[in-house]
């Protein structure tokens, strides 16, 4: 063996770690996915990209890169109006903050992809320098990105509901209910997000946009005349989140 060889197999061994890590990082983020039941095209975005870092493992570089690359470009159309809309115009710097980093994933992802595709169909070793780097890079985000939502959380005092309070439940793709009663004037509910993700409370006629992150519970105080209003979560996927919401002058 000379030393080109034992450089190679190094760089290969290096690479092949790094791998195993995004795989398993995947599964991970499946498995959320799957305990929280995730909107259908998110589904499909977890799974491609799992499939890419799968056949990248095998060698497969421009398969890979092809998977990876339709998950990132999915996703950006996917959730492009929501992530434009929270970067342009964000409600809570919790809001701006996860779509940045959101965005700064996928775009990178897809520089990684571009990266693994012009690296051809060789073994790993040629990728001993960039790919480590990358790979690096991307997962720094994806921790950044996990530290934040658990730094938000701490920060966001989780209230506990009183007697009096309406306590609406976001979990998975629903609400607890989808028609609300309540007496004129000023409104007070609290929105309890069940899952580990963020879920929303909007209501476009009053103005009222509430980001609730994952675990905790968040109060919403409002004033409203006498009529009905539709709210909804406005994050991407989440069109079964709506709900009508009813203001009586008695009840
Ligand atoms: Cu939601």
């Amino acid at each position: 063996m000379n030393s080109h060889m034992v450089l190679a197999a190094a760089g290969d061994t290096n690479a092949a770690e790094w791998l195993m890590t995004w795989v398993v990082l995947g599964a991970v983020v499946l498995a959320a996915l799957l305990f929280e039941g995730a909107p259908a095209t998110l589904w499909f975005i977890a799974a491609a990209m799992v499939a890419g870092l799968v056949a990248l493992g095998f060698g497969h570089r421009r398969v890979a890169a092809l998977l990876i690359a339709a998950a990132d470009v999915v996703f950006l159309v996917w959730a492009s109006p929501y992530l434009l809309r929270a970067v342009t115009t964000p409600v809570s710097s919790l809001e701006y903050v996860a779509a940045a980093i959101f965005l700064i994933i996928a775009v990178a992802s897809l520089i990684g992809a571009r990266l693994i595709w012009s690296e051809g169909s060789g073994t790993l070793q040629a990728s001993a320098s960039t790919m480590p780097l990358a790979v690096a890079a991307g997962m720094s985000i994806v921790a950044l990105a996990v530290t934040f939502a658990g730094v938000t959380r701490l920060l966001t005092e989780d209230i506990a509901p009183t007697p009096s309070d309406f306590v609406l439940e976001a979990e998975e793709l629903w609400y607890s209910t989808s028609e609300i009663t309540l007496r004129a004037g000023e409104l007070d509910l609290l929105v309890d997000n069940a899952d580990l993700g963020m879920h929303s409370f909007v209501i476009d006629d009053l103005d009222v946009v509430t980001v609730v992150p994952g675990g905790v519970a968040r109060r919403v105080v409002f004033s409203a005349p006498v009529g009905t209003y539709t709210y909804y979560c406005n994050l991407p996927g989440y069109d079964t989140m709506r709900g009508t919401l009813t203001v009586l002058e008695n009840f």
